[in-house]
């Protein structure tokens, strides 16, 4: 029994998760804060003579205080020299793009808004049982260089980048900007994947239509991501070519959350088309999010040798994630959000979204805040499940 010493065990014989956590938690070195404190006092200087506490410094150069100093995410190191990226196991990445919005635009402003709120942050998490800022070797590798007003030049941007990243051997965490981004995205990592790769997509909307208003928009990447070959039956696109990317197989696309009155009608044709798994909110709360976790990771895993997820803060109900360019009414609470992002990360990934967070929009940064957490929640199931960071190593005997 790995049991706290003293706390924990109820007459029901209930063993409390929190009590065993600390357990595990306490077994974690703390390497990292320890030369956080040392290189805060060398570069920041010795405090003033009053200040009892001597590890803090004069100038703020480390975690605290949280509402100092000049954030990346998570105050994690700045990337600059991305070449370097490969010195790092996960790496965040801005995308403040937000050109292919179709109602309300702001989510560029996205990633700045991450990385502010996420100084609240410092990695420990009692919950999960997990230190991501010893376990993980983490960098913000800054934001790509988007082209405002050009949805293609900056699909090509984004892939070219996230690509950069993949084939360091970094795990991708990947902050937009609007949903457009899906598909330079995917299509940055599942050429490298040598095998098919599945798709979870926790949405409120499908986002799998052709083209919107005549372009490729935020309403569109699952189409262009998804592969249909010309084969197929339907001749209602211009194109003859093959739609898609050739290992991306519609049938491991699990759209989760599905619902509301907002632009399903051209999609709704094409997920149909393509047979993707289609999970609406109802069927998330029929389910219970356990359960749909599960579901979705059977139908994305089939066949496949990764798994890529997509998650749209729009997913979250507005009245907890306001901050956002679709609203959509009735969707998920931050705890079902949260639990199924743990569920499906603990079996690992190959790359991470959070997009259309649009902080104009957004009340108090609950919303950034949110989108911080699906990146930490799914960050931390990876890490205890060794799927990422380097656990063995900082874990004491
Ligand atoms: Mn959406």
């Amino acid at each position: 029994m790995v049991a706290g010493k003293k706390g924990g065990k109820g007459p029901t014989g209930y063993q409390l998760r929190g009590n065993r956590n600390l357990e595990r938690l306490s077994r974690i070195t703390t390497k990292r804060q320890d030369e956080e404190i040392k290189r805060s006092l060398k570069l920041g200087l010795e405090a003033a003579p009053s200040v009892v506490d001597r590890t803090i410094s004069l100038f703020s150069r480390g975690h605290q205080p949280a509402f100092a100093g000049i954030n990346t995410f998570m105050k994690a190191p700045y990337c600059e020299d991305v070449r370097k990226v490969k010195n790092y196991e996960a790496a965040f990445v801005g995308v403040p793009f937000d050109t292919a919005t179709t109602y309300r635009p702001g989510a560029r402003f996205g990633p700045q808004a991450v990385r502010r709120i996420s100084a609240l942050y410092d990695g420990y998490s009692v919950d999960g049982a997990v230190d991501i800022y010893e376990e993980l070797d983490l960098c913000d590798a800054g934001d790509v260089f988007v082209i405002p007003g050009n949805i293609e030049k900056t699909f090509d941007q984004v892939t070219r980048a996230i690509s950069h990243i993949f084939t360091s051997g970094v795990f991708p965490i990947i902050c937009g900007g609007d949903h457009s981004l899906g598909f330079p995205n995917v299509r940055g990592i599942a050429p490298h994947i040598d095998g098919n790769v599945g798709i979870i997509h926790i949405d409120r909307h499908l986002d799998i239509q052709e083209k919107d208003m005549d372009e490729r928009m935020h309403t569109t990447p699952w189409y262009w991501t998804t592969h249909e070959p010309t084969t197929s039956t339907h001749r209602d696109h211009s194109h003859m070519h093959d739609v898609g990317l050739p290992n991306c197989r519609p049938e491991n696309l699990v759209q989760m959350g599905i619902g509301g009155w907002y632009g399903s009608r051209p999609g709704a044709v094409v997920a149909k088309r393509r047979g993707t798994s289609v999970m609406t909110m109802t069927d998330i709360t029929d389910l219970g999010p356990a359960k749909a976790a599960e579901m979705a990771l059977e139908l994305a895993w089939k066949g496949c040798k990764a798994v890529y997820l997509s998650f749209d803060i729009d997913s979250i109900d507005p009245g907890f994630a306001p901050g956002t360019g679709s609203p959509e009414p009735g969707g998920l609470l931050p705890r079902e959000a949260l639990e199924m992002v743990r569920l499906i990360a603990r079996e690992g990934l190959c790359g991470m979204e959070v997009v259309e967070v649009a902080p104009p929009y957004d009340v108090n940064d609950n919303t950034a805040q949110l989108a911080c957490r699906v990146m930490l929640d799914a960050l931390g199931s990876m890490c205890v499940e060794g799927k990422i960071g380097h656990r063995a190593k900082v874990m004491k005997k």
